[in-house]
């Protein structure tokens, strides 16, 4: 028997003897060492060729990636190094994808359910009081049950997370061999630049007057790329990032959407794509000339490396990677190279320091494909509990509506509603699962109030369900008061959404189920879908568009749904779902939960006082076999050519 099969029968026989503790408090004094750290700080960082005051984490854009294993419980502490802000750190998709169900029964046998788990899920004033300045927190991350996957971990108060951001790679449990080969991978993270400080962008989307962000400076791969802003500066970050490659190789390309705002196309001169992931899930392969990818969203994809023939006849070894932004009033286009160098011996004569982009783009990318793959992508292995129509028990429409008033005053303001509420992280002042927690259910938002409505209740501005409810969610684009539509990447965090599909006009559930039935098989699980525009134009008030999803609500807890464009957050795009009542929420005694309850709480270290942190996934082996945690260091040293 080989290392890795040994390491499977040991992980397996110690999963299946091991059981989880009861939930227990432990100080985390000097003796404790997380599985990773990562520090937060304000800096005047060189990104896109010029300078901008920025909120980084480990003084660098992208951030390190972390890289943890399918099956074990990790420890993540973040620091916040910053003098004056807030911070609190999210892992897309907040880790409990598509087994939260069996997760639940897993704790079942504790008596327990999913509640505490939110705690560690990084939305800000929905499950947990920000980090604030000189402190830091420690986050629990179960992946007893999470698959292999690509992920990124982001800030997720007010703007930080144009810049703070990193991916989150969860590995193979060991002695698994993945569905698909690959000799190497390659990270590939997309984000924007505007040369305004998070400040003044949200100042600007949020006062009266209403003044836009404008369009982005940049779409940088990882972290790098040549923004539009007038250059003053000649480093590294202003260079087209190079992605080494080995002919003959088969590559994975990890595809990240970090982005604030753009969606975009994106193709390789003379290499085809095979996605075989898409938000953390396995794919059936399939071949694609280019991807679309936009804020929240993940995509793996092979891609074979060249054949030294292949590059002799060509004569080249150098090829760009080309990005597009989409559905914007301007597009912005950048570059990538991936660089064979001298791996057939062929003379590589072309160098790469200082290298600009090309006059003409080498490629022309299709415009906005709507629906993109929508109807073909399907999980590896099929959701086996994906909800029917006849199983949906309630019906969720969410208009969304862009709303103007006042325009052209210096009262004008714009808000994003979703059926009538914006939500913006000052909505509330405490936490709804601290709220929860200290005065029950007074802060549950009503049910019979919220069926009457839409599925929200306007005065606690959440959206409830009921465990047991098979829940469909229809978001309904709507012209908005200017007369214009909008696309918007919804981001649902818990359990992975069922994604039903998306279309012109209004959701018509025969239609789409005729299609789905057509499809052949069972969708895909995603959490983050796009909500696609057919035109920039519409009548106010007109259903322009949807896309849907259906989940079996079985996790009780505090969840976001929101728009992963950040403007778009930081305009009210944000919904919080309470599932499941009072009592099945509140599961844990409050002495446990007491240090969660206030800001700067216990549970919130800082020098000297080291967090008093309640331990939810301990299991009797305190040092289970074959759990290996991976975080690589310096990998990302040079960032550009992960
Ligand atoms: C930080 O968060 C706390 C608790 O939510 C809040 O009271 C405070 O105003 C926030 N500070 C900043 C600078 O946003
Ligand atoms: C970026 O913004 C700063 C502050 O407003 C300004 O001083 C600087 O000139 C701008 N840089 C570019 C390249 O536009
Ligand atoms: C990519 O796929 C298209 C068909 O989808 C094919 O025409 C083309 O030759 C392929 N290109 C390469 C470089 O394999
Ligand atoms: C980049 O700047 C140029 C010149 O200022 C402008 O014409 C163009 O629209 C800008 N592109 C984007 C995407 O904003
Ligand atoms: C590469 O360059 C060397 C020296 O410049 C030359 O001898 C060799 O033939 C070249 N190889 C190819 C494949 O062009
Ligand atoms: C909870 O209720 C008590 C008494 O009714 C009240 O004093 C307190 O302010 C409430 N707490 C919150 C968070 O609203
Ligand atoms: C939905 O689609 C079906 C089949 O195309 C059609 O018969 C029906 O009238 C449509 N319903 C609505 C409300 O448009
Ligand atoms: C981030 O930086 C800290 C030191 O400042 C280091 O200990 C830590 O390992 C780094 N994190 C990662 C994930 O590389
Ligand atoms: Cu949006």
């Amino acid at each position: 028997m080989d290392w890795s099969s040994f390491l499977f029968l040991a992980w397996l026989w110690v999963w299946g003897c091991s059981a989880f503790k009861d939930p227990h408090i432990v100080v985390h004094d000097d003796s404790f060492v997380p599985d990773a750290v990562l520090r937060i700080t304000e800096e005047d960082y060189s990104i896109g060729c010029i300078t901008r005051h920025s909120v980084v984490a480990n003084g660098s854009v992208p951030g390190p990636a972390i890289r943890l294993q399918s099956g074990s419980v990790v420890w993540i502490r973040v620091y916040n190094d910053m003098l004056d802000k807030n911070l609190t750190m999210v892992g897309i998709p907040n880790l409990c994808a598509r087994t939260c169900a069996s997760f639940l029964q897993l704790d079942h046998w504790h008596g327990l359910t999913m509640a505490a788990a939110p705690w560690a899920d990084g939305t800000p004033r929905a499950s947990q009081f920000e980090i604030g300045p000189l402190f830091f927190f420690d986050y629990e991350i179960n992946l007893i049950e999470i698959g292999p996957g690509t992920y990124f971990w982001h800030s997720h108060v007010d703007f930080q997370a144009m810049t703070v951001f990193g991916p989150l790679i969860i590995e193979q449990k060991p002695g698994i061999p993945p569905p698909y080969e690959y000799d190497d991978e390659k990270i590939v993270l997309f984000s924007d630049l505007y040369n305004k400080t998070d400040e003044e962008i949200k100042k600007g989307l949020t006062q009266k007057p209403f003044k836009w962000t404008g369009e982005t400076g940049a779409l940088l791969i990882n972290g790098r790329g040549f923004g539009n802003y007038t250059h003053t500066n000649s480093d590294e970050s202003c260079s087209v990032p190079v992605f080494d490659m080995e002919a003959e190789k088969t590559y994975r390309f990890r595809w990240i959407g970090a982005t604030a705002l753009s969606f975009a196309s994106v193709a390789i001169e003379e290499h085809n794509f095979t996605l075989i992931e898409a938000d953390g899930d396995w794919l059936k392969e399939i071949e694609v000339p280019f991807i679309q990818i936009g804020s929240g969203q993940r995509y793996s994809t092979l891609i074979e490396g060249l054949s030294c023939d292949q590059l002799r006849a060509m004569g080249k070894s150098s090829f760009y990677l080309q990005a597009e932004t989409r559905d914007r009033p301007t597009t912005f286009t950048s570059y990538a190279i991936l660089d064979y160098g001298n791996s057939c011996g062929l003379n590589n004569t072309k160098h790469y320091e200082n290298f600009a982009p090309p006059l003409e783009p080498p490629l022309h990318l299709p415009p906005t494909v709507q629906g993109w793959l929508d109807y073909d992508l399907q999980n590896l292995t099929p959701a086996p509990d994906f909800p029917t129509a006849e199983e949906v028990t309630r019906t969720i429409y969410v208009d969304i509506f862009q709303l103007t008033t006042d325009k052209g005053t210096k009262d004008e303001h714009v808000t994003w509603m979703q059926n009538g509420v914006s939500w913006y992280e000052e909505s509330v002042r405490i936490p709804y699962l601290v709220a929860l927690y200290l005065n029950g259910s007074d802060f549950l938002p009503d049910y019979d109030v919220a069926i009457a409505n839409g599925g929200v209740d306007p005065v606690k501005k959440a959206w409830p369900a009921k465990l047991g409810e098979v829940i469909e969610i229809i978001f309904q684009n709507t012209g908005s008061t200017q007369g214009g539509a909008d696309i918007h990447p919804m981001h649902i965090h818990g359990k992975h959404g069922g994604y039903i599909g998306s279309g012109k006009g209004e959701y018509n559930r025969t239609e789409n189920e005729e299609k789905l039935k057509k499809a052949g098989h069972t969708p895909v699980l995603r959490d983050s879908m796009m909500l696609y525009r057919y035109s920039s134009k519409e009548k106010t008030g007109v259903k322009h568009s949807w896309m849907g999803l259906r989940q079996r609500v079985t996790q009780a807890g505090v969840y976001m749904m929101h728009c992963h464009i950040l403007n778009h957050m930081l305009m009210g795009m944000q919904q919080v779902l309470v599932f499941g009542d009072s009592k099945d929420i509140l599961t844990l005694p409050l002495p446990l939960v007491e240090g969660y309850l206030t800001y700067g709480g216990p549970v919130y270290g800082t020098k000297g006082h080291p967090p008093a942190v309640l331990h939810f996934f301990d299991s009797e082996d305190d040092e289970p076999v074959g759990v290996e945690v991976v975080t690589p260091q310096g990998e990302f040293e040079n960032p550009g050519n992960y």
